[in-house]
This record gives structure tokens, C-alpha cells and sequence, in this order.
């Protein structure tokens, strides 16, 4: 089997992670795109040059010149300015529409056939710029938020019961924005409902209600929270690793259930929006949504969340994207 050729857009922190974990777990061969001169193809030999201590067998070129695109089978875009301290995900609109456009243009005439993979910011509507742009088809181009969100949510969820995250199920639906929805009803270890985990150890339910609740509010915090620490740009480690478990679901046709910005059609409620909700991802790339029912609280949470997206991709729009 010919090897899969990946291309990555955005040479900056997520950019240069992906390029790595891709080398080292041998996806496929990388092309690692960005427009400032010299950054992925320094980044593309620093990885390679390791190749030999790490053993693996892929090729990985930076490169300025879009044309090196051609032929990719996947395409994961990170182009763009990441939050400073005090920013907000939507504060980049502007500026990385621009960016978008162009990067949509040039991955339309370059790669007609890839997958793609959104996670540059704000998310929601960058992956709704990307599509409009390219009219590639909604199930393969997808957007990369709600995998790192649930991960965070079982990341705290972990901490607190003191168990295994491997072992903690959790999800996060919605945007991309601090109106994202962590499902609390259905978070889980192995199976076992996380809020009678939490009321059996705090033996008093409203003390288990608050824990949760900060869970929740954290998660829902957390970029910022990373941000504020960093100081200088944004969470990269994390939200590589969450893109590489979506494009390990394509690449090897998993169809693993995972929270996917996804193009809906009544599902939820919603039409003629990405935003994030279950799907099974696999060779198709968003293969089908996976439906199921949410009590009054959570769909008026989702409602929420859906009307923040709507806001900002009429701003978009407004904007003349
Ligand atoms: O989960 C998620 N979806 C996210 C998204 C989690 C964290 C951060 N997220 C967003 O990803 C963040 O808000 C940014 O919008 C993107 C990329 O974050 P990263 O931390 O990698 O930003 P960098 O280090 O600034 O890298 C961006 C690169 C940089 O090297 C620029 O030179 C390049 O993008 N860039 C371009 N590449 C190609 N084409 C154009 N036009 C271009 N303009 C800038």
C-alpha cells in the first residue's frame, strides 16, 4: 500500500507537533506548508534528522510553494494567528478569514480530493469559510475542537475521582467557544454515571453538583486557561494529539465515534451549520452524525452555543467572507 500523504498548513506550534507525531507514528509522508520562509523546512529537517533515533521511514518536506499539495490525500490546517492573553476565539475572525481564503483557494486547486481538518480559530467558522470556498463536500471537511474539548473535560474528571482518564468517558458538544456543552449526564468511568461516583465520595449531592459544575466551567475555560499561562500564544500539544486521533480514524477507516465540527442537516435541531456533535469518522471522513436525545437543559445549552456560531459566521459574512 502506497504511503498516505498528509499535508499540513500552518507551520507554527500545532503545525510543527503534527509534523512529529505524524513522523513518529509513521501516518504517511508530510508536507509541512507555511508562508514564512525557512520555518517548515528548518521544523521538516529538525524532525527528520531524528528519524534515525526514532526509526521511522517517512518523508517530511517544508516547503512555501503550494503546488507541493498536490497529491495529498489529507490535509490538516492550522494556519493562522493563535489568542493572546484576553482575546477571545472570535477576536481572530478577521484576520484569519483572510488567511483562510487563501489557503481554501489554493487547497481547492491543489488538492481537489483531500480530507480536510480544520482547527485554526474561531474554529466553527473556519471550517464553514473552508467549505463555502472549496465546495468540497461537507463529510470531508471537518473541524478539529470537541476531541481536545473531551479530552480536557475527562482530564479534570480524572483528577478528581482519582482514576484512570483512560478510563473516563466524557463529552463535549457545540462550538467551539466558551458556550461549548460538556455532557454531564452521560459522563462516565467504564460505564459508571460520574455524578454517583461524585455523590458517593462528597456523600451530599449538592456538594457533588458544585464539583461538577466547575468541571464543567473549567473545561469550558480551558484554552484561556493555557493561554494566560503561555502568555505568548495558545495551547499546541493538545490540540495536535486531538487532531491526529481524527485523522487516524480516516486514515485507517476506524469509524470511531468521536466529537467532530460536522455539517448539520436537521440533526439536533440544526441546519446548515457546523457545529460540534458525535460522529463516526472514518475513510469518508464524517461517515454519519450520531444522533441522540438531550433533556431540556442540554438542548437549550446547544441552542445557545448554535446561536453564538450562527452569530459569528453572519459576521463573517458581514465581513464579506
Ligand atoms: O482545538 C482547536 N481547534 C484549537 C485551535 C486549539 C488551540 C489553538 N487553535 C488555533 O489554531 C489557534 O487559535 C490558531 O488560530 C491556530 C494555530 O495555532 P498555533 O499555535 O499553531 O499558531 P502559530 O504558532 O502562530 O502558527 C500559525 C502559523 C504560523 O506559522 C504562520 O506563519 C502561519 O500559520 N500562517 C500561514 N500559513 C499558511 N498560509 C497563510 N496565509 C498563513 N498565515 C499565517
Amino acid at each position: 500500500m502506497a504511503r498516505k500523504k498528509i499535508a499540513l498548513i500552518g507551520g507554527g506550534q500545532i503545525g510543527g507537533v503534527l509534523a512529529q507525531l505524524i513522523a513518529l507514528r509513521q501516518l504517511g509522508d508530510v508536507v509541512l506548508f507555511d508562508i514564512v520562509e525557512g520555518l517548515p523546512q528548518g521544523k521538516s529537517l529538525d524532525i527528520v534528522e531524528a528519524s534515525r533515533v526514532d526509526g521511522f521511514d517517512v518523508n517530511v518536506k517544508g516547503t512555501n510553494d503550494y503546488k507541493d499539495l498536490e497529491g495529498s490525500d489529507l490535509v490538516i490546517i492550522t494556519a493562522g494567528l493563535p489568542r493572546k492573553p484576553g482575546m477571545s476565539r472570535d477576536d481572530l475572525l478577521t484576520v484569519n478569514a483572510k488567511i483562510m481564503k487563501s489557503v481554501a483557494e489554493n487547497v481547492k486547486q491543489f488538492a481537489p480530493n483531500s480530507t480536510v481538518i480544520v482547527i485554526s480559530n474561531p474554529l466553527d467558522a473556519m471550517v464553514t469559510l473552508f467549505q463555502k470556498i472549496t465546495g468540497f463536500p461537507h463529510n470531508r471537511v471537518i473541524g478539529q475542537a470537541g476531541v481536545l474539548d473531551s479530552s480536557r473535560f475527562s482530564t479534570f474528571i480524572a483528577w478528581e475521582l482519582g482514576v484512570s482518564v483512560k478510563d473516563v468517558n466524557a463529552m463535549v458538544l457545540g462550538g467551539h467557544g466558551d458556550t461549548m456543552v460538556p455532557i454531564v449526564r452521560y459522563a462516565n468511568v467504564n460505564g459508571i454515571p460520574v455524578m454517583e461516583l461524585l455523590e458517593r465520595k462528597y456523600k451530599d449531592s449538592v456538594k457533588a453538583k458544585e464539583v461538577m459544575a466547575a468541571m464543567v466551567k473549567r473545561t469550558k475555560m480551558a484554552g484561556g486557561e493555557v493561554v494566560e499561562l503561555l502568555k505568548t500564544g495558545s495551547a499546541f500539544y493538545s490540540p495536535a494529539s486531538s487532531a491526529i486521533a481524527m485523522a487516524e480514524a480516516i486514515i485507517f477507516d476506524e469509524k470511531r465515534v468521536l466529537p467532530t465540527c460536522a455539517y448539520l442537516q436537521g440533526e439536533f435541531g440544526v441546519s446548515g451549520y457546523y457545529v460540534g456533535v458525535p460522529t463516526v469518522l472514518g475513510a469518508n471522513g464524517v461517515e454519519t452524525v450520531v444522533e441522540f436525545s438531550l433533556d431540556t437543559e442540554e438542548q437549550a445549552a446547544l441552542d445557545k452555543s448554535v446561536a453564538s456560531v450562527k452569530e459569528l459566521v453572519e459576521a463573517m459574512t458581514r465581513l464579506g467572507f
